[in-house]
């Protein structure tokens, strides 16, 4: 039988496990990345399990997300990643240098090796045939280690494009055309293959975008083919020597195949609040605009921001609209300097932001109160922004330029004329802000510098047999990471301090649940489905884990978030009867029994003592997630193992 691009890159990193769909597989990992917003924690975890060198090919640390520095913390942490990456064999890309998945594609990405980063828009990669996945910080800390790294054998799905697209459509469209087609939860349980004649009308940049945003159809990655045009990239990136040609099996067999015909499609925009709530522009046209936002990991090439630059050029921004331009990397400023798009750019009215996440995650640049903004992002959750009433839209950068001009949502193709954009034939390399380590020797006596807002890691303690817990809190579907944990400017610099974060967790939702769950104890979450979808951050499993969550109950959970809660010795529990939901609530008594039984059996009976009734919980774990739920996480558990 026939292999996906996946599967034959799981094939020849496969360290134990079926390739059987729904099994555990653990897989090599040849390269690792993480940003400043997880790092962190996932250093302090690193260094915790008593590592000392990184055994991957290459490892990244970048700074892109904590970048404002309002107090010491950010610069604090700063400087920790950049002392933990020199002493431990890992790569460290200085703040102003990009956001690590653009650097990444441009720099390190490699077609058929794996990449594991600690943020969920790892699949970023994948434009390059790279197979890229998100993870939670404590597991990149043991792929850096040299461990294996452990996911559900997916299904695949393929995604056949045919046609072009037209003027004024572009990549960020596909990925909107397949959010309106899958919904936020579509892609769970699945790798997604973007194949068909209409890839090769595709270049790298708009291929990552497309595999950037697969993040949000709750996909466990998505990958292109490596081929002429992949080369063709890596040699203007004057690494052609990384090239290698990948392609899926002809004979190859799918669980779902979905057609797009790129010539049809039309310009698209995701409503508030979530992703998947798309329309298409010319349906909701005139509605005013308050700020744009054009950059984030998802539409910050070179490519999307010379399009910007020739759209803008002798243009102003409107007087109403407030716009602002994140380049991806430093590549990326440099060369539209260079080539004088820069100009036209800050000409128009546009606000120059640095090269980092910034807007995207609530990290400055909050819209005003109720406002509406624009952004070529990939998530527009409530209160992301930093602004709880704002309305947030996601568009493609054709859309962005056009409501920056206007004042209002507006068609694009009604600008009429796209500037015809050709990428150069050598992007302008410049490495020097990528520090390397130090020797296995110089190492050895380096220090670890530890400012004041370098907390350790929590404290974790053994699961207990029997759990006497109340329910903390019952929340819908699709509830967020950034619902769970928060992120934005004010919160993001205490990411190593879980007390002080605790304050915050579900705020958006319940600002009352932080001093509840604390007062109880002991408790648990009733979720919906798809819970703890989007970002990877662990924060959202280990906050919870400090005010005394034990198990989260749910219709079905997000990958990344599943195993971050298993990593924190927290239980997540599916309901075995979807309806059971609505019999349980908020303030229930509930006793867990024979836990360590129920885990074995994959069923765990809970009783409900307010309404006196029983359901069954699965727990469909393998043995190593039964053995580091029992040991309270998977730091306790490496302890125990080594
Ligand atoms: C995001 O886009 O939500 C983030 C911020 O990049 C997160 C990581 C984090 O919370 O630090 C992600 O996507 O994983
Ligand atoms: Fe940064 Fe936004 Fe991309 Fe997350 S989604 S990595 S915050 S640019």
């Amino acid at each position: 039988m026939g292999l996906t691009i996946a599967q034959k890159i799981i094939k020849s990193h496969l360290v134990s496990g079926n390739m059987v769909c729904g099994e555990e597989i653990a897989i090599k990992i040849d390269q690792t990345l993480t940003q400043d917003a997880t790092g962190t924690m996932a250093y302090l975890e690193f260094e915790t399990m008593g590592l000392k060198r990184v055994k991957t090919e290459r490892s990244v640390a970048y700074i892109d997300h904590n970048t404002l520095q309002c107090g010491f913390e950010n610069a604090d942490d700063h400087i920790y990643i950049q002392s933990v990456a020199k002493k431990h064999g890992i790569y460290f890309s200085r703040p102003g240098n990009g956001i690590c998945h653009q650097v990444h594609l441009e720099r390190f990405g490699k077609p058929g090796k794996t990449l594991i980063g600690s943020d969920s828009h790892t699949p970023t990669g994948g434009g390059l045939g790279m197979l890229s996945f998100g993870a939670g910080g404590l597991d990149v800390a043991v792929a850096m280690g040299g461990g294996a790294y452990y996911i559900t054998m997916p299904k695949m799905f393929k995604v056949n494009l045919t046609g072009k697209l037209r003027p004024f459509v572009s990549a960020k469209d596909v990925s909107l055309e397949i959010l309106r087609i899958l919904s936020v939860k579509g892609g769970v349980g699945a790798i997604i293959e973007w194949g068909g004649e209409g890839i090769k009308t595709l270049s790298v940049p708009e291929r990552a975008t497309i595999t950037n945003m697969g993040t949000e159809l709750g996909a466990t990655t998505s990958i292109f083919p490596s081929d002429e045009i992949t080369k063709d990239f890596l040699a203007r990136q004057g690494r052609v020597e990384d090239y290698i040609p990948l392609e899926s099996d002809a004979d190859a067999i799918y669980d779902r195949i979905i057609d797009i015909n790129l010539s049809e499609l039309e310009p698209l925009i995701a409503c508030p609040h979530s992703p998947d709530n798309v329309v298409k522009v010319s349906s909701i046209e005139g509605t005013k605009v308050n700020q744009v936002c054009i950059g984030s990991c998802t539409n910050s090439s070179l490519m999307d921001l010379l399009k910007v630059a020739g759209l803008l050029k002798g243009k102003k921004v409107n007087e109403n609209v407030s716009l602002s331009i994140s380049p991806g990397s430093k590549q990326v400023l440099s060369m539209l300097s260079d080539m004088g798009a820069l100009n036209d750019i800050l000409q128009s009215g546009a606000r120059l932001l640095e090269c980092a996440c910034g807007p995207c995650i609530g990290m400055g640049f909050s819209p005003n109160s109720a406002g509406v903004s624009l952004r070529t992002f990939n998530r527009n959750f409530l209160g992301r922004s930093g602004t709880k009433d704002a309305n947030v839209y996601l568009c493609s950068p054709e859309v962005a330029v056009a409501a920056a001009i206007t004042g209002v949502i507006t068609d694009p193709r009604k600008l009429e004329i796209m500037p015809e954009i050709v990428m150069p034939e050598t992007f302008k390399i410049d490495d020097s802000q990528v520090i390397a380590p130090l020797s296995e020797e110089d190492a050895k006596s380096a220090t670890v510098l530890r400012g004041p807002n370098i907390k350790p890691f929590p404290e974790t303690k053994p699961m207990d047999d029997k759990l006497s817990v109340t329910v903390a809190l019952k929340v819908g579907d699709n509830i967020t990471t950034d619902h769970i944990m928060p992120a934005g400017a004010k919160i993001l610099p205490y990411r190593s301090n879980i007390p002080f974060l605790s304050k915050f967790c579900f705020s958006v939702v319940d600002e009352k649940f932080s001093e509840r769950a604390l007062e109880l104890g002991s408790s648990v979450i009733l979720g919906g489905s798809n819970y703890g979808q989007g970002s990877s951050r662990e924060h959202a499993a280990l906050v919870p884990l400090y005010l005394g969550v034990k198990a989260v109950i749910a219709k079905s959970f997000a990958r990344i978030h599943s195993a971050n809660l298993i990593n924190a010795g927290i239980m997540p529990l599916t309901l075995k009867n979807e309806n059971d939901y609505d019999e349980i609530n908020q303030n229930d008594k509930l006793v867990l029994e024979n836990i360590f039984d129920g885990l074995s059996k994959g069923v765990i009976v809970l009783k409900d003592l307010t309404n006196n009734k029983s359901y069954e919980l699965l727990c469909d774990y393998t043995e190593r997630q039964i053995a580091i739920i029992k040991a309270g996480g998977l730091l306790a558990y490496t302890k125990e193992t080594n």
